[in-house]
């Protein structure tokens, strides 16, 4: 079976991990978000994919959910000794090296998906990896300007790092998204699957980001197969991340059902929800979304790999 998975970062990663545990044999094909990625001291970082990369290859730090394990940081406190931030992106030692090579071999004018390709021979996720697109995109959001009185835009790793998103978000803005192409194996990747599965990423910031560059959306669209997602949203707040701050400002209720209308049944076509929001499934049914409620938290491998089957039972039951 070929498995298409759209993946944000940490939310992402973890179900991939159960998704490979539920279906040992399928071949899956991660198209990755990008619009986190930043730059940072002449280096290109890639938060998504390298959570995803780091996760299925074994080199996560777990808790965290991102960056590498068992890091040290000499060089970010070598830089800081320098007054040269920002201080507030933990990179470590371990990290940087990815860093160092993927911005080493773009500079040799390699694309991104194939950059990704060389680093991912040394993880061995045991998926294919791509980037959503070789072109740069970059998430910033619109906050309140604490200087004065208008507006400013920041880099989306500054709401989420350094502010931690504790100001609301008056636009979410993938700068860069409208002049994309998606990256070499997108498009035939999801001509060519079974199932299309949306993981519990943020659905404006990861998911989102990827259906905005052009030509995705109505690839998944017109796939003519199953596209199900996970509601990242239970019992009207994110699992993790601040995904409520992000949906507010796209004029999305953090709730279960207003995520799946929010993708729409034109893609979507089936939708699990927490058994606490048992309450939504004739509503999303009534939007023309197949709908199951059953436990959604990724407490561990197990829990996660069940969540996985029934998102896999779910899209046989749409294919009818
Ligand atoms: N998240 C944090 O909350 N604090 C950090 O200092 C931080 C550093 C960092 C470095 C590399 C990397 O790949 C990810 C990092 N993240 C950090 C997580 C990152 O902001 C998120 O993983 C994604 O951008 C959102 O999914």
């Amino acid at each position: 079976m070929r498995i298409v998975v759209l993946a944000g970062g940490i939310g992402g990663a973890r179900f991939l991990r159960g998704l490979m545990s539920a279906a040992p044999d399928a071949d899956i094909t991660v198209i990755g978000n990008t619009g986190d990625d930043i730059h940072l001291f002449g280096l290109k970082v890639c938060p998504d994919l390298d959570t995803v990369m780091y996760t299925l290859g074994g080199g996560i730090h777990e808790e965290q959910g991102w960056g590498r394990a068992g890091e040290t940081f000499a060089v970010k406190e070598e830089l800081a000794a320098y007054g040269v931030g920002p201080e507030w992106f933990g990179l470590g030692d371990r990290d940087f090296a990815t860093h160092i090579v993927r911005t080493q071999m773009l500079g040799a004018g390699y694309p991104l998906s194939a950059v990704t390709e060389a680093l991912c021979a040394r993880w061995q996720p045991g998926v294919r990896l791509l980037p959503m697109t070789d072109d740069r995109v970059e998430t910033h959001v619109l906050i309140d300007d604490p200087e004065g009185e208008g507006r400013k835009a920041v880099h989306f790793q500054e709401y989420w790092v350094r502010l931690r998103a504790s100001v609301p978000a008056h636009a979410v803005v993938p700068v860069g998204a409208d002049q994309a192409k998606p990256a070499p194996g997108v498009l035939e990747a999801i001509a060519d699957a079974d199932v299309v599965l949306f993981p519990p990423s943020n659905p404006v910031v990861s998911v989102g980001t990827i259906l905005a560059v052009p030509g995705v959306r109505e690839a998944i669209a017109d796939a003519g197969v199953p596209v199900v997602g996970l509601s990242p949203i239970v019992g009207d707040a994110p699992v993790r991340g601040m995904a409520d701050k992000v949906l507010a400002a796209v004029g999305v209720e953090s709730t279960a059902d207003a995520v799946a209308k929010h993708y729409g049944s034109g893609l979507l076509d089936g939708w699990l929800v927490d058994t606490v929001d048992a309450g939504v499934v004739e509503e999303v049914e009534a939007a023309g979304i197949r709908c199951r409620a059953i436990p959604l938290m990724m407490t561990d491998l197990k829990a996660t790999a069940a969540m996985a089957a029934e998102a896999l039972t779910l899209a046989e039951e749409v294919r009818g």
